[in-house]
């Protein structure tokens, strides 16, 4: 790029004059009290924006050490750029974009799964948080416990010393860190409910199937915190335009932009055993009824997301705005969330469900956000499990088919594992999913859309007492049916109908 060349790099040395968040953060890493796993641009633009916030009303020794799962490609141009990145938040009244000034080291999990293991034992690193995607909590959805069946788990169970899965590196770390007694806090803020004890509960079930001591056992249990949150904010991939707009806006080329909406909310039990930032001055609301906010926002915002996803890839839409715009979607949608999962939802005193369903649909419509249908489409097989069994067996033991839940399983399948002989499209296939192959070996047998839908729900993928209620497993086959023979819109309409 011509222009490039011009345009100074993000960097200590070029922060001066612009919107910056978080610089009292001490720069002395040794001084940073936070671990982050999982340094994706969700993180990015939510758990530390409110860190940074939070420094800024409050100081402290909050900074962040982040590690990436796999992939360099974040971490060395921040690294690069002294732990800088910018945040463009992209709303109605216009687009801003702010510096993050949190991070002060870095590290990549899967190349150096040790050292995560090292600054969970270091005693002045008090609170980890995680955004590592359902699928890091190694969780069955057949039976909910710790998926000791998966490769990972089952090699870091042979060599508890040298874990690579999160849940491994986890109990390693917290084992080491327990002949310190030092208390510690482990944050989950992933879409997944009761997050924290979940991930409670991986972390005591791997330490226990790996023989550890009565003395680690009792640490976890008596000296680590394990807080239930419940995070909120959309973020889109960044894209190759991205840093053209920050170069726009604040003069500086960033190698590592993220972008985001404005909305953000982060909810979270006010319990950490060795301190916190300020975040509740930093925008984050501590409550006591975090599941709550949780059912709220997984039964509101995150299963509805997935329904608009599938259904407007397979109608080939390629962004959530353009396929929410379909009247039959955004229909369809609304009735998923009113007829279906409200009902479900013990709300959390003094919250005003319907502004938050306003916002929802506004947050939904945002076009230069431009979130794919395929990112949110992506991983079905980790996030349903989180989106669909709880509410499905509200309706189904009380003698109410939930066509809607239903319709969203039926487009996941055509999406992700489609029946022999459909096409679900270009923008179904760019949707990916670990299990993808094996799921669809699963139904590799079946002749008729039905047997497929009925070989994939009965192997458990979603739950096991879902895979056993036989008036959903019919019900999502005859709907997969009508998505291959007459399309999604007339199986949205067969649901609305239902
Ligand atoms: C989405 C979420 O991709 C998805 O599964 O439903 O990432 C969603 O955008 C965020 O949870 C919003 O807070």
């Amino acid at each position: 790029m011509s222009s490039s060349s011009t345009i100074p790099d993000l960097g200590r040395g070029t922060l001066a004059g612009l919107p910056a968040l978080g610089a009292s953060a001490p720069r002395d890493p040794a001084r940073a009290g936070i671990i982050h796993l999982g340094l994706g641009a969700f993180h990015r633009a939510h758990g530390a924006v409110h860190t940074a916030r939070a420094l800024e009303a409050e100081e402290g020794d909050w900074g962040i050490v982040g590690f990436a799962n796999r992939s360099r490609s974040v971490v060395d141009p921040m690294a690069a750029q002294d732990g800088l990145y910018s945040v463009l938040e992209l709303a109605d009244t216009g687009t801003r974009a702010d510096v993050v000034d949190v991070h002060r080291g870095f590290g990549v999990m899967a190349e150096d799964p040790g050292a995560v293991v090292a600054e969970i034992a270091t005693a002045a690193r008090r609170i980890l948080t995680l955004t590592v995607s359902e699928g890091g909590y190694s969780v069955s959805p057949r039976t909910g416990s710790l998926d000791v069946d998966t490769a990972g788990i089952r090699a870091d169970l042979a060599t508890p010393a040298a874990p690579r899965t999160v849940i491994g590196l986890l109990a390693r770390g917290l084992t080491e860190r327990a002949s310190s007694g030092e208390p510690f806090t482990v944050l989950p803020c992933d879409n997944l409910s009761s997050a924290g004890q979940t991930a409670r509960r991986m972390v005591t079930e791997f330490l226990e199937h790996s023989g550890a001591t009565e003395d680690v056992l009792a640490y976890v249990r008596e000296q680590v915190a394990f807080p239930d949150a419940m995070v909120d904010r959309i973020v889109p991939a960044t894209t190759a335009g991205t840093s053209d707009q920050v170069a726009e806006l604040l003069g500086v080329r960033d190698g590592a932009p993220v972008r985001a909406e404005k909305f953000s909310m982060w909810v979270m039990e006010d319990h950490f055993p060795a301190g916190r930032p300020a975040w509740d001055l930093g925008g984050a609301i501590m409550s006591d009824e975090v599941g709550k906010y949780e059912q709220v926002k997984l039964r509101i915002l995150n299963g509805p997301h997935s329904l608009i996803a599938y259904l407007g890839a397979l109608d080939g839409r390629a962004t959530i705005p353009a396929s929410f715009e379909q009247d039959w979607i955004a229909e369809s949608t609304l009735a998923l969330i009113r007829g279906e999962n409200l009902p479900t939802i013990d709300l959390p005193s003094g919250f005003d469900v319907e502004e938050y369903i306003e916002d929802l649909t506004h947050r939904w419509h945002n076009h230069d956000l431009g979130h794919r249908t395929r990112q949110v489409g992506s991983d079905g097989s980790m996030r349903l499990p989180q989106r669909i069994p709880t509410p499905a067996l509200f309706h189904l033991e009380q003698g109410r088919m939930p066509a809607l839940l239903a319709l969203t399983v039926a487009a996941w399948f055509a999406c992700v594992v489609p029946p022999r002989g459909f096409e679900p499209g270009e923008q179904a296939r760019a949707m990916s999913d670990p299990d993808q192959d094996r799921l669809q070996g699963i139904a590799e047998r079946a002749t008729t859309p039905a047997e497929h839908a009925r070989a994939l729900l009965e192997s458990g993928c979603l739950s096991e007492q879902l895979a056993e209620r036989e008036d959903f497993v019919v019900a999502v086959g005859e709907l997969l049916t009508t998505i291959v023979t007459s399309g999604p819109r007339a199986a949205a309409a067969d649901a609305l109908a239902a």
